[in-house]
């Protein structure tokens, strides 16, 4: 088996032990349509740490991947680059870092006493995206304190270095190409879905069309043996349009629009 290869089933292995529906969700479409796609999947990191963006970008370089494009979500203090394989049966890769300094001092101490615990000399291998925690569990009430000002920082502080969503690739269904008709099939097993901004995230005129269901919840271990159900992870729909610059190829890239909208799928509903 390749390299890549076994990087996925690791990591999907790893996503479902937090994420336990997105083997049921996968489950609803390999009953009709065979073989499931995986569009892209993503990471999220602190900045100015031993595990930072451009730090993780040196192995999903070393994977073979491309730098695509960069992102910037001015709100959410977050910054994110997308990857691209030259195998196209390899999905993309979206890897967002949490600005720290934006935050307040106090947000910004409490992130600190954790990211101090990463080894400098932490390798940098494949084995770092499904890692988790490099640092001892926060306290409930640090973890209250970061999410009050940043959900995104919360749930890392929590969960640690591991893939956030996989994504079907609507295109590649034969049961349907709708992101609507897609997501009514998954409300209809019982599945709550990210409404903010509206159920569908883009239009086909920005050439990417995105759905995801709400994350799963989970019963976390915080500091001092107490348990506490947070947020964990959750599954994401994409269907991309012909690419007006790239006769016979579908849009490849990520919006920036759609993707402030993802990002609030591990927000508690
Ligand atoms: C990533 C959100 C962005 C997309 O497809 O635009 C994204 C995240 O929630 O970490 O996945
Ligand atoms: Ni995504």
């Amino acid at each position: 088996m390749n390299k890549v290869t076994e990087f996925y089933q690791s990591l999907w292995h790893d996503y479902l032990l937090i994420a336990p529906q997105a083997e049921k969700v996968h489950q609803l479409f390999a009953t009709t349509d065979g073989v499931v796609v995986n569009d892209h999947v993503a990471f999220r990191t602190f900045a100015h740490t031993p595990v930072s963006l451009d730090k993780l970008e040196t192995v999903i370089l070393s994977l073979g991947y491309e730098r695509q494009d960069s992102y910037q979500f001015k709100e959410k203090k977050l910054r994110a680059h997308s990857y691209i394989h030259p195998d196209n049966q390899v999905p993309k890769v979206f890897c967002s870092e949490l600005l720290t300094e934006k935050l307040s001092e106090a947000s910004q101490a409490i992130i600190a006493r954790y990211t101090d615990q990463i080894s400098e000399a932490t390798a940098l291998t494949p084995e770092l995206f499904w890692s988790g925690r490099h640092w001892n569990a926060p306290t409930w009430d640090e973890y209250q304190q970061v999410l009050a000002e940043s959900e995104y920082g919360a749930w890392l502080l929590a969960l640690g270095l591991r893939a956030n969503h996989f994504t079907v690739s609507v295109n590649h269904l034969k049961s349907s190409h709708s992101i609507e008709e897609v997501l009514h099939r998954v409300k209809q097993a019982g599945f709550s879905v990210n409404t903010s901004g509206g159920e569908v995230k883009g239009s086909p005129a920005a050439l990417l069309e995105q759905g995801s269901t709400m994350a799963d919840k989970m019963t976390i271990l915080f500091a001092g043996d107490d348990p506490h159900e947070i947020p964990t992870c959750f599954y994401e729909f994409a269907r991309r349009y012909p690419d007006p610059d790239n006769a016979n190829k579908l849009y490849q890239g990520f919006r920036e629009a759609n993707a402030d909208k993802i990002f609030e799928s591990t927000h508690a509903s």
